[in-house]
């Protein structure tokens, strides 16, 4: 069987991060793209000379050139600028815009069947934005948020409950900003309900922290945003896709209609597999829920709304 070839547009501190992932996983080969000359092709040197430790196959190369971009099976989008102190995550529509629609058009000439996975923010516009500008199906665009943002609450569960993060499953809905939904009857702590052993007030003070997790980080790095939990929840995707996994997973995904929202991306829970996003699950939310959704998605349609006043 061919070795799938994975490109990373955008070679700093996601991009570096999910190379060296994917080195240890062996998914397959990988090229890191970058405007920056020299940044995408050290990361990928130094890696390359790392893999007789962690004995990995694994070919990595770094260009400067999106016709490197050519063939590959899936690619993962962080090409953009990240947030500093004190900026939202919508305060880089402008500027991300631009760069995904560079990038979009790119992808459209060279890698026309490969499942996209974009991270740059605002991430629900960015996607939505990657979509309309490749012209691929929405089933192979999807955007990474949710995997994210369900990990951040599940750490701050376990943390509370004293357990370890890997027995807590969570599913945390909506756009990839303040607005996102935690859902309290959706956790899991090794197969038990999470209300059976946390009362809802402290639930709603950790689903506050995990709305503010990525600003959290912010202001504690002052130089840029998260990014070992974000580039190993984009690999997770990947990883989904290139094994057939059928993952079920949260993630940025196109609604035609289900939870009643349409021609719009949101984190909504979806099965991953070589099909790219083969199912999206509606899943029942209380009243409160169903209102703090609807809000999030509000917050998602006045940026997807800007992506579409750029014609
Ligand atoms: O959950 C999520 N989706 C978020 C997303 C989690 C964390 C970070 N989030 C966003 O990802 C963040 O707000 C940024 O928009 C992206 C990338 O974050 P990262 O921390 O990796 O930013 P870096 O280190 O600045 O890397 C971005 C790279 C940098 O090396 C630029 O030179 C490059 O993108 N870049 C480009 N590469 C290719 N093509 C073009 N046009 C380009 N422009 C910039």
């Amino acid at each position: 069987m061919a070795r799938k070839k994975i490109a990373l547009v955008g070679a700093g501190q996601i991009g570096g991060t999910m190379a060296l992932a994917l080195a240890q996983k062996q998914l397959g080969d990988v090229v890191l793209v970058d405007v920056v000359p020299g940044v995408p092709q050290g990361k990928a040197l130094d890696i390359m000379e790392g893999r007789s430790v962690i004995n990995s196959s694994t070919q990595l190369s770094g260009s400067n050139d999106y016709a490197d971009l050519a063939g590959s099976d899936v690619v993962i989008v962080t090409a953009g600028v990240p947030r500093k102190p004190g900026m939202s995550r919508d305060d880089l529509l402008g500027i991300n815009y631009g760069i995904i629609e560079k990038v979009g058009l790119a992808l459209k000439a060279t890698a026309p069947n490969a499942f996209v996975i974009v991270i740059t923010n605002p991430l629900d516009a960015m996607v939505y934005a990657m979509q309309k500008v490749t012209g691929f199906p929405s089933n192979r665009v999807v955007g990474m948020a949710g995997v994210l943002d369900s990990s951040r609450l599940a750490c701050f569960v376990a943390m509370e409950l004293g357990v370890a993060a890997e027995d807590v499953s969570a599913v945390v809905m909506g756009g990839h900003g303040d607005t996102m939904v935690s859902l309290y009857n959706y956790v899991s702590v090794g197969g038990i309900p999470l209300p059976q052993l946390m009362d809802k007030e402290t639930f709603d003070k950790l689903a506050v922290r995990t709305a503010n997790a990525g600003g959290e980080i912010v202001e504690l790095l002052k130089t840029g945003s998260a990014f070992y939990s974000p580039g190993l929840s984009a690999i997770k995707m990947a990883e989904a896709y290139l094994l057939d996994k059928k993952s079920v997973i949260t993630c940025a995904a196109k609604l035609n209609g289900e939870y009643g929202v349409n021609d719009l991306y949101c984190g909504v829970p979806v099965v991953i597999g070589a099909g790219g996003v083969e199912k999206i699950l509606e899943v029942a939310m209380d009243a409160s829920e169903k209102a703090a959704f609807d809000k999030s998605v509000a917050a998602v349609k006045n940026n997807a709304d800007w992506v579409n006043a750029k014609g």
